[in-house]
Parts: structure tokens; sequence; C-alpha cells
């Protein structure tokens, strides 16, 4: 499949991308949590409960992968990969090594992962994987983002994409301005902004083809100790505002993460963006917790319980898919899950 297609079918409309992608330490705090043992056993367990719902065939286009899961072979038969192209989503690897102190700026910083990564890639091209994700992480701090951080990062993103590209995979590209802090939304917005442009500045000059990349970026929201409130109306307007003035027109699709909004504020806020979407942009979810925090907790109740923990995943799928169109409401939130 062409670079263009896989992006399309990652964010085809009434689908998006689950972010099932949590490192080892990620994965430990969550079930921390639900008070559930961080083994290999229960994380296999959890996410090929989710792999094999419902949901998947209808909501999914692609799901994000850690190392060690792309390597599982589930106790259904097939390896995690196989479970999920048979539901006929995409399966996708993360490849970065995480975010590591900037030199120069230690509070900040830089996504790692860069040596050795051609060679990985061949080896999760092997294993399946069509879609790759790298995430760069950027705090708002009186001082913060520093230059220093957005040009770094942007340029890690950038030589990231490009090899990708040429492994014949998909990179989302994910610049993630953090929620964390007092900063009012237009803060979040010039932020956005400035990280944006100096993302697409270097993948341009890393001959990135736009076409065959999918943009994950944060919804443009007051910080999360803000005192300032805004309405999804006004969060949904300054986003899409943000994407059209500084993401190319050639960009296939755009899947936002979570970020630590609640399952339904996610959704909501999506939806309101999907409402007034004038753009051509496939714009749908990439969600972390978003699209798992209920189907934790019920998993956290009877990690037996596949059916519970598979409700909660599918209704949550079945959510964002009709906000990827535009067509959630609270009424039907509340119908589907009485
Ligand atoms: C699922 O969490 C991902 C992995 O995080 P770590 O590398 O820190 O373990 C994370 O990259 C995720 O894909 C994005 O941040 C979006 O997740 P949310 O929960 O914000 O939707």
């Amino acid at each position: 499949m062409k670079l263009e297609e896989i992006a399309k079918k990652m964010c085809a409309k009434g689908k998006g991308i689950l972010a099932a992608d949590e490192s080892t330490g990620t994965i430990a705090k969550r079930f921390k949590s639900i008070n559930v043992e961080n083994t290999e056993k229960n994380r296999l367990l959890f996410r090929q409960t989710l792999f094999s719902s419902e949901a998947m065939k209808k909501y999914i286009g692609g799901v994000i992968l850690f190392d060690e899961t792309i390597k599982q072979k589930t106790t259904l038969g097939p390896s995690i990969p196989e479970l999920i192209s048979n539901n006929n989503a995409i399966p996708g690897i993360k490849v970065d090594k995480g975010a590591k102190p900037l030199a120069g700026s230690p509070e900040e910083t830089v996504t790692e992962g860069l040596d050795g990564l051609r060679e990985r890639l061949k080896e999760y091209y092997d294993l399946g994987a069509r879609f790759t994700k790298w995430r760069a992480v950027y705090k708002i701090g009186s001082s913060f983002p520093s230059i220093q951080s957005i040009k770094s990062n942007a340029h890690a993103l950038a030589r990231y994409a490009s090899l990708v590209q040429e492994a014949k995979m998909v990179p989302i590209v994910e610049p993630e301005v953090l929620m964390d802090g007092s900063h009012d939304i237009d803060k979040c917005y010039q932020v956005t902004t400035d990280v944006l442009n100096e993302v697409y500045n270097e993948l341009e000059i890393h001959k990135v083809d736009l076409k065959g990349t999918v943009l994950k970026p944060n919804m443009i929201i007051p910080g999360s100790n803000s005192a300032q409130k805004s309405s999804c109306e006004e969060i949904a307007k300054k986003t899409l505002d943000c994407l059209k003035k500084n993401v190319p027109g050639e960009v296939t699709g755009i899947a936002f993460l979570s970020g630590g909004q609640s399952e339904i504020e996610s959704s909501k806020n999506l939806n309101e963006i999907n409402k007034i979407n004038n753009t051509n942009f496939l714009i749908t979810f990439s969600y972390g917790r978003g699209l798992q925090a209920s189907a934790l907790k019920e998993f956290g109740k009877d990690q037996k319980n596949q059916d519970n923990v598979q409700k909660a995943f599918d209704h949550r799928a079945k959510m964002n898919g009709l906000s990827s169109r535009g067509e959630w409401s609270e009424i039907l939130e509340k119908e589907v899950a009485a």
C-alpha cells in the first residue's frame, strides 16, 4: 500500500487510532492505579482483550504498540500484529526511546532514539508494522518552551519521519504541548503555533512527503491548573484555526492525543472540531487514556471478566468514532452507556 493510502486508512471517517504504546514504566503507573500487578502476562491479557473486541473492526483504523507488545503471541493463537490485522486495523509501533533531559535546559526534554533506528525499522516492518510514532514533549512555563527545545525536538522528529518513510511506513509526528500548568488557552495557541511551525520547517528540510504522514497534536486548551474554563466551542474554534494556519494542506490525517482530558471531554471536543471542520484533513483521535480509562477500571475489578472490559472499550471507541464524524451527542453517550 502507498503511504498516503495507509494514512487514509488509519484516519478513515468513523475510525481513529488506539494508542496502546505505554512503555513498561507508564503501564506500571496505570496498573498501580487499579491494583493490578505489572507483569508481562497481565499486560498481554489487557491488550489482547482490547484488540479482540467488537470495536476494533468498526472504529479503530490503527493501533500503536510498544516494542514488547509487537513481539508477543496472544493466548488466542495469532501474534499481536496478526490479531490487529485480522480485525482490519493497521499495526503500528512507537519507535522513540523516550523524552530525556535536554542538555543546556535540563528541566525540558528532547526525545531520543535515532541511533540504530534504520535497523529497528526494518525489524518492525518485518513484524507487520506499517506506521510508527515518535513523541516530542514541550512544557509551558514562564521561560518554556525554550527555542532550544523547539528546535532540537523538531529536528529529531524530522530525521525520524524521513527514516520511517525510507522504510516504507507512515510516521505519526507527535509534538505534544503539555496541558500541565496554569496558562490560558491563548498561551497554548501561541506555543502550539511556534512548535508546529518549526516542525513543518524541519520536515520540509528533511524531504518528508507530508501526504504520507499523520500529525498527532494536542488540542488548544487552557492549562489543567488554569482558573480559565473554555467551552468546547471555543476549544474547537481555536484548535481548528491553529491547525489551518500552521499545518500544510498536504497532510493527510490529524489524530489528536487526549493529553489528560477525561474520556467525555476528549470525545466532546473532537466532535465539536469535526462539526466545524471545513478543511481536507481527516480529523480523528489517537487516544491512550481517552480510550482506555474505563476499560482499565473494569480490568482492575476483575481481570477475568473480558466481557466487561470489552464493553467499556467498545463504548468509548464507538463514541469517538461518532466524534470523528461530528455525530456524537450527550444523548447518545448516555443511551449507549445505559
Ligand atoms: C499511551 O501512552 C503513550 C506512551 O507514553 P510513554 O512513552 O510515556 O510510556 C503516549 O505517547 C501516547 O501515545 C500519547 O501521549 C497520547 O496518549 P493520551 O493518553 O494523551 O491520549
